[in-house]
């Protein structure tokens, strides 16, 4: 199964983004997937994929980012057709909003089979949950847009995404995130279920 996977650079706040440590990982772990870093940017983010769409052609997405303050895993139900952000992208652009796509739906499901992949992480012990939307900032932008792509060309890919917590941090009495490996961990048993190697 040709599967493309994607996380993000550090932006804002996040000084080491997960999601692309994972990606990282996955690379070499998993020589067959394709792997993608995209700039935390609206606009060049979404080119980047639809490019890796049109060339690489997968048979399913997922793409990955990170959500500081979950604690769990969460696996995103529904992509919206709205940038909304109080922060700028790293290209310092602002949005209000904004529509991603003018003519698009207001919103995508996601197509990864989540109660599947849900089930085999809490049979694992690994902490995930499902989220109902992925905000409105370039996760969100991101998500839609494959979902978009995917419709306009009549594709029947699963393809959705899937937020992380920071990294684990320890700060005297208190602990936050969720340490890298166990991340990896997760992504591989998505894959795993996606693959229709593990069951739910
Ligand atoms: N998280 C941000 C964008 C990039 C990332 O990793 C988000 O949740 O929108």
């Amino acid at each position: 199964m040709n599967i493309l996977i994607t996380g993000f650079t550090p932006f804002g706040e996040v000084e080491r983004n997960p999601s692309q440590l994972i990606v990282e990982c996955l690379a070499e772990r998993q020589p067959d997937l394709h792997t993608l870093v995209l700039p935390t940017e609206y606009h060049a983010a979404a080119e980047k994929l639809r490019a890796a769409l049109r060339d690489w052609q997968p048979d399913a997405v997922v793409s990955l980012g990170v959500a500081q303050s979950r604690p769990a895993i969460t696996l995103e139900r529904i992509a919206i057709n709205v940038d909304d952000a109080s922060i700028p992208d790293n290209g310092g652009v602002l949005k209000t909003g904004d529509l991603i796509e003018p003519e698009g739906a207001i919103a995508y499901w996601s197509t990864l089979p989540l109660q599947p992949i849900l089930s085999a992480l809490q049979t694992r012990g690994i902490p995930a949950a499902i989220s109902n939307h992925a905000g409105t900032y370039v996760c969100n932008h991101v998500f839609y847009t494959v979902r978009h792509y995917v419709e306009q060309h009549g594709l029947n890919i699963p393809c959705g995404f899937i937020h992380v917590p920071g990294l684990l941090k320890v700060d005297g009495e208190t602990t936050t995130g969720m340490p890298l490996e166990q991340m990896v961990e997760a992504v591989e048993i998505c894959l795993a279920v996606l693959r229709g190697d593990l069951r739910g």
